[in-house]
């Protein structure tokens, strides 16, 4: 078997120095996506992310927490790697700075950069921001401010070690003018008007005001400057400097780095030239991709405007929340977020267009040939451009990944949802269903629709996974491995298709706006009351804990109260929707030998079907209470965060009327 081709890609190393956002998340998902597209066609692919770990912002985090450096970015990176698996991130390697490997790759490095005269010891005077951790000189600073973030900038005065930077001034220059190393191309004269052409000036590498960072080898008062400590990531994670370079040897130079677009200068002018110092090939292309804004702002750590993925993810599914990043940002380019904004793209796209296509074509098939679809029945011409769409809708979505052009894909791929519910339209199945000569011909458009909903959902797997499964699951034809000839119509010859519950059910609009609202208004309450409480200094809240008598009377509860509350594990053996009500489920429970009937507030977070054959913990002692006319006699226990609703479950199997307590 011939070798795949390689293909290597990389997000920025996040700092681990607060909770990641959606914009973080966007340059996560976008990677994947891309990642799993280069996967499905065939490349054995390198996908690297991390943490970026070091440097006085993290210093003064961890101490303003009473924490160690340690122990503040532990806890953070745990966290981060829950988002990425919340999120379905595939990536191969997780990188941190801390990690020894690294630290003494970049001793190696910093050490040879020295050895070869590249980095010399001399004394920084100048302008320095504490924020980006960068000096910058008179001419870069805008209005007198840090140019990257606009914050207020100090002068400082070090002894540093430099990086001959102005040396490579001209060879940086025909990079990025003379081939398309950076992309997109508005961000070449960017770099070349206000760095190259201002002059290059060499670059401070290390510090001797903190100590959070990677020792210079030989010179242990001194830091690793965290930009030459961070940028390596990319080829210390393949093992450079270390004993292993065989990853390295197989995936460098990078494809792709993708990084948002403040940091396009380190990336295409600071990395290369350590590269080039270091004799390395370079990475094939940077791509500095725009922002999610909110309000017209860039949402940060620092803004207060954060938006939080997890609760996201959580009240709208994996799915929802990487097509909103994914087809939202044309790549390149900011976009605006809002909440409505992405409620109604659910509605729209994801419900209406896909979910309907897919509930609408597959109960067709099963009603008119009981889920039995062939490729035989009566062609016609006018099916040409609808077919040749789905023909050739692989090839498009080729062309828009190799240019990096992720939401043209999703849209393209969106298209021919589109164009297939158009079809139904204008072909009106319902109609030829009821002349029996006219089935061979609603036979071909129940196929063309069969292949349409393949050739999408196997596209649309790179992109969000969960969805598109269930839709190739419900085809009988399952999600592939590889696109291969998948993406070809008429690959596959004939369906065997069942009916499944709505892929992705619609929203209620309002409802949702009020609720996130409510949600918002709360983070930011308790954002609030934790700032007050910090103020009001750890200290003397210590001090208040140790006065406050253990609490008896406020909230607390005897062992005899807990008592009186009968939980038993019950088995759900039926489950329907309460009629006239959108929230409740009437679940029909075995507790025992005794059968109950209980209606749980719970039919936006499951379905009936999901509900079947699932042990629950019951509260079995409380009064039968009528809700939209049925009797419920009982409650299921459910855990309920941001939004979030699960039902609790026994951890192992164990018999229906187990008693729990
Ligand atoms: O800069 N919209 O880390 P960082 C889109 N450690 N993307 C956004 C975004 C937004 N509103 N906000 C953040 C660092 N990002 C360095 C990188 S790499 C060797 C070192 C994304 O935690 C975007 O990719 O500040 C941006 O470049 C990155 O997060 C910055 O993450």
């Amino acid at each position: 078997m011939p070798e795949r081709p390689a293909f290597y890609i990389t997000t920025p190393i996040y700092y681990a120095s607060g909770d990641l956002h959606i914009g973080h998340t966007y340059s996560t998902v976008v990677c994947d996506a891309i990642a799993r597209y280069k996967r499905m066609r065939g490349y054995d692919v390198f996908y690297l992310t991390g943490t970026d770990e070091h440097g006085q912002k993290v210093q003064d985090k961890a101490a303003a927490e009473g924490k160690t450096p340690r122990e503040f970015v532990d806890g953070l990176v745990s966290k981060i790697k829950k988002l990425w698996e919340l999120m379905d991130i595939s990536y191969d390697k997780f990188i941190r700075t801390t990690d020894d490997y690294h630290v003494k790759a970049v001793q190696k490095i910093f050490k040879t950069l020295y050895d070869k005269g590249d980095i010399y010891k001399s004394v920084y005077k100048g302008k320095y921001c504490k924020a980006c951790e960068s000096f910058w000189t008179e001419s870069q600073l805008v209005g007198g401010k840090c140019p990257d973030c606009g914050r207020d900038v100090e002068y400082a005065e070090e002894e540093s070690y430099f990086f001959r930077l102005s040396k490579y001034a001209p060879r940086l220059r025909k990079l990025l003018t003379e081939t398309d190393f950076l992309q997109p191309d508005s961000r070449v004269n960017e770099m070349v008007n206000n760095f190259i052409d201002k002059g290059l000036q060499d670059l401070a590498v290390s510090r001797s005001t903190f100590d959070w960072g990677i020792p210079v080898p030989f010179d242990e008062k001194h830091v690793i400057y965290v930009w030459i400590d961070a940028l390596s990531n990319y080829i210390t994670a393949l093992g450079y400097g270390s004993d292993d370079e065989s990853l390295f040897r197989k995936f460098w130079p990078a494809d792709v780095h993708v990084v948002g677009k403040e940091i396009v200068r380190f990336h295409s002018i600071i990395w290369p030239a350590i590269l080039m110092a270091l004799g390395l090939p370079l990475p094939k292309k940077v791509f500095g991709h725009g922002w999610i804004k909110f309000g017209g702002q860039k949402m940060g750590k620092s803004t207060g405007n954060v938006v939080d993925p997890y609760v996201l993810a959580g009240r709208y599914g994996v799915d929802a929340l990487r097509y909103f990043l994914l087809d939202e940002m044309p790549f390149g380019s900011d976009c605006d977020y809002s909440s409505e904004l992405l409620v109604r793209k659910i509605n729209t796209d994801l419900a209406n267009d896909y979910g309907n296509l897919v509930r609408r074509t597959l109960a067709m098939s099963r009603q008119y040939f009981g889920g039995k679809v062939t490729k035989d029945g009566d062609d016609d011409e006018a099916d040409k451009p609808f077919t040749d769409m789905i023909d050739s809708v692989g090839a498009l979505a080729d062309e828009d990944m190799d240019g990096l052009q992720v939401s043209k894909a999703v849209e393209d791929i969106f298209a021919v949802i589109r164009r297939a519910n158009k079809y139904i339209d204008e072909t009106a199945p319902w109609k030829l269903a009821t002349d029996e000569s006219a089935k061979p011909r609603l036979m071909r458009i129940m196929y063309n629709l069969l292949e349409a909903i393949r050739v999408s959902s196997t596209l649309l797997l790179p992109f969000f996974r969960s969805g598109p499964s269930k839709a190739l699951g419900a085809l009988g034809v399952g999600a592939p491995e590889e696109f291969g000839d998948n993406l070809r119509y008429g690959a596959v010859g004939k369906y065997s298709t069942t009916e499944i519950p709505a892929i992705y059910p619609r929203l209620d609009v309002n409802k949702e706006l009020a609720e996130l609202a409510e949600i918002a208004a709360k983070a930011e309450a308790a954002k609030k009351s934790a700032a007050k409480e910090k103020a009001a200094g750890s200290e003397a809240k210590q001090a208040e804990s140790k006065e406050t008598p253990p609490q008896t009377d406020s909230g607390l509860i005897t062992i005899d109260d807990f008592a009186k509350m009968k939980l038993v594990v019950a088995e759900v053996v039926a489950c329907e929707r309460v009629k006239g009500s959108k929230k409740l489920l009437k679940e029909t429970l075995k507790v025992g030998d005794e059968t109950r009937v209980v209606c749980s507030g719970i039919a936006a977070y499951y379905t009936p079907e999901e509900m079947v054959g699932k042990k629950v913990i019951l509260v079995s002692n409380l009064p039968p209470r009528k809700m939209c006319g049925v009797e419920s006699n009982g409650m299921l226990l459910c855990a309920e965060k941001d939004g979030k609703v699960v039902l609790l479950t026994p951890e192992s199997d164990i018999e229906s009327g187990a008693e729990v307590g």
